[in-house]
């Protein structure tokens, strides 16, 4: 026993000579037994060492204090101690838990933050059918140098995506929509280089360009066609070929289908000895798209343009790529009509030429070349689909794609320029039927104008040309317009019906509007171009131009009117009204838009919990901005859009009365979570 408390005494001396050195020194005669302390021995007596060495008597470990420099062995008996081993695992875990929660409030965070939304989401397209929009050669057309020339006035209206239509070589009839060569620029809109130079102006300036891509035909002189007609190598099944019967020199079609343009969609083709089938002109043959090497042709194409820099494509005419195999004739609209007397594409129902099983997985493959083109940050490529699909909305809307397989972006809404009566009703149910028609979690998007329909003040009339606008710059989602409209340009009298909309931008009071030098414009320039262009309009205040810059300038902004909620408050035969909230924001923007007669609303009564009163931020007539407006009298003209603005701790959106009429497609910028709004995405 005592030659134990000797060693014992003596590891003491040792571990106390640590303090000198450290404790990094081992001597030889400590046995190793001890040196080796286990956390099973609790302190013991080798903890109870006295501090004197002199004292016979038991030391306690109470008066043992662990000491700063301690040497491992020492330090390792201490550490065995219950209350130095539970605090430290108690540390541990909560190191462990904290770092979990880190984790966790991270991935929160991320999944919880607000996507950044897409330049094809932030800016209004501006369409530009480019004939029409500046020629530089004198030659009577618009042209692609003529784009670049006027690249600024884009960037004027505060727009930053533009959508130049069908720029490819076709024939002169075909209006750049029956390709001749999809990967040529035709001579009447000028070169390659001048694309190239063209694509270069529009990033330089921060901009974005779509085109059109036309997949369903051809003319009938591309190359392909002219191949197939001989049945040459692979070509042989690039169209849509069919036996057709013959006698007395009439040739019977294979079925009774007729082309959107009227007659038969089939074309008896004299070197092949075979019809081929054309759902447009019967100079368009139908691509066939079963065959996968024309499926292959056109993503080359698609490659080839976004290669060049292309930032999306709108795609023509999608529900026309596949047609029946079985050849059935279409069932009549008017069963007792006489079979042989149809002849408009109306008298019968398209069951078998439109909207096939297989189209959405072609249109799927379109989107996955654009997706192979995205990855670089900042260069996600648009595709929009163009579907006209007027009559069966959830056909439409199946070009959204699903969650998990995605398609177009979106497809081109065309609800509104296809409206048969202006009210605020018509345009509450036409605004209505596409948002409740949408799948959750998509983009929606509005045009009033296109080259294929009569101009907005020809359609429903100059007074209400610029609610229309405050209309579409304050919905939510991608607002699109035609040129010309920010100028409020009309239709010109013209036999062709197709031209009156697509007459040449009014740029200014000189000849030809500033659009040609030339002797002569490929269509007549529209005569009230002196009070309508757009030089005049920079000059005045109250211009449509004008009232269109605050409106982008709105729309690009505030964040309510760019990404917040919807909610439809009220309409009635003349008014259409609906606010735009954000979470997070107390600061709501209501559109009290007239599309009837002079009127007033109480939307107080309809609202009790609106305020009394709101501020008009912007009224179509500009003397009426910044005036207060009691929410049970809100006046508006035939033809006025007021944008009011209020304070509001009590949103529309999260009223029970309003469930049902509020919409919000990217629940964006604030996180509940958090209690955090995000200024900048
Ligand atoms: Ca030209
Ligand atoms: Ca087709």
């Amino acid at each position: 026993m005592a030659e134990e408390e000797t060693k014992s005494f003596s590891v003491e001396l040792n571990e106390k000579g640590g303090i000198e050195n450290n404790g990094f020194v081992q001597e030889k005669t400590v046995d190793e037994n001890e040196t080796n302390a286990s956390c099973q021995e609790e302190m013991p007596k080798t903890c109870a060492v006295g501090i004197n060495p002199e004292s016979t008597q038991e030391p306690s470990c109470e008066v043992l204090k662990p000491f700063a420099g301690m040497p491992k062995e020492v330090l390792l008996k201490f550490s065995c101690q219950a209350r130095y081993r539970v605090t430290r695992e108690i540390l541990f875990w909560l190191i462990i838990a904290s770092a979990l929660v880190l984790v966790c409030a991270t991935i929160a965070i991320i999944a919880l933050s607000p996507k950044c939304l897409g330049w094809w989401q932030i800016s209004p397209i501006y369409q530009i059918y480019p004939r029409s929009f500046k020629d530089t050669n004198m030659d009577g057309n618009g042209d692609l140098k003529g784009i670049q020339e006027k690249l600024d006035h884009v960037s004027y209206l505060n727009v930053k995506t533009i959508w130049i239509t069908s720029f490819y070589k076709s024939p002169i009839k075909d209006f750049g929509y029956g390709v001749e060569d999809f990967r040529d620029i035709d001579p009447m809109f000028g070169t390659m280089k001048d694309f190239e130079n063209l694509i270069a102006a529009i990033h330089d300036k921060g901009l974005k360009v779509i085109m059109d891509l036309i997949p369903n035909h051809t003319s009938a002189k591309h190359s392909w066609f002219q191949l197939s007609r001989n049945r040459t190598g692979k070509y042989v099944d690039y169209y849509i070929w069919h036996d057709c019967a013959q006698a007395d020199g009439t040739i019977t079609p294979p079925n009774n289908w007729v082309s959107v343009y009227g007659n038969s969609s089939w074309q008896y083709d004299d070197v092949r000895k075979q019809c081929y089938f054309h759902q447009f002109g019967n100079e368009q043959p139908d691509l066939n798209f079963r065959n996968t090497a024309v499926q292959e042709e056109i993503h080359d194409i698609i490659r080839f343009w976004l290669g060049k820099g292309i930032d999306g494509f709108s795609i023509n005419d999608v529900k026309f790529l596949l047609e029946a195999t079985n050849l059935r004739d279409e069932p009549q609209v008017n069963k007792s009509q006489n079979p042989t007397s149809i002849t408009a594409y109306s008298e019968l129902y398209h069951d078998y030429t439109s909207t096939q099983v297989g189209m959405h997985d072609i249109v799927r493959g379109f989107r996955h070349i654009m997706d192979l083109f995205s990855s670089e940050p900042g260069r996600y490529r648009f595709m929009g689909t163009e579907a006209n699909d007027l009559e069966n909305i959830e056909e439409t809307m199946m070009y959204y794609g699903t969650s998990f397989v995605r398609e177009a972006d979106f497809p081109f809404n065309f609800y509104l320029i296809n409206m048969k009566n202006l009210s605020g009703n018509s345009i509450f149910e036409t605004v209505s039927l596409w948002m409740k028609n949408m799948p959750k979690g998509k983009w929606p998007n509005w045009a009033v104008g296109d080259p294929n329909s009569v101009r907005i003040t020809s359609r429903i009339g100059k007074e209400y040309l610029n609610v229309i606008n405050m209309l579409l710059l304050t919905l939510p989602g991608t607002p699109t317009t035609y040129y010309g409209e920010e100028i409020g340009m009309e239709n010109i009298a013209s036999e062709n019906m197709t031209f009156a909309e697509k007459s040449p931008m009014q740029w200014d009071g000189s000849l030809h509007s500033g659009f040609s030098e030339g002797n002569v414009t490929w269509l007549p320039v529209n005569p009230d171009y002196q009070n309508v262009n757009v030089e005049i309009q920079r000059t005045q205040p109250n211009s449509t131009l004008n009232l269109y810059r605050e409106l982008t300038l709105l729309h690009n902004n505030e964040l309510p009117i760019q990404r917040g909620w919807m909610c439809y408050v009220w309409n009635d035969s003349n008014v259409f009204a609906y606010v735009r909230e954000l979470d997070g924001l107390d600061r709501v923007f209501m559109m009290v838009l007239n599309f009837g007669w002079e009127s007033t609303t109480d939307l107080k009564t309809v609202v009790p919990e609106l305020p009394t009163e709101a501020t008009i931020r912007l009224s179509t007539n500009f003397s009426n901005n910044g005036k207060v407006v009691n929410m049970k009298t809100i006046k508006t003209a035939k033809g006025e859009g007021l944008i009011l603005e209020y304070k509001t701790s009590q949103p529309v959106h999260t009223m029970e009365a309003f469930q049902l009429k509020c919409f919000v497609a990217e629940k964006a910028c604030y996180s509940s979570a958090f209690d955090l709004l995000y200024m900048n995405c």
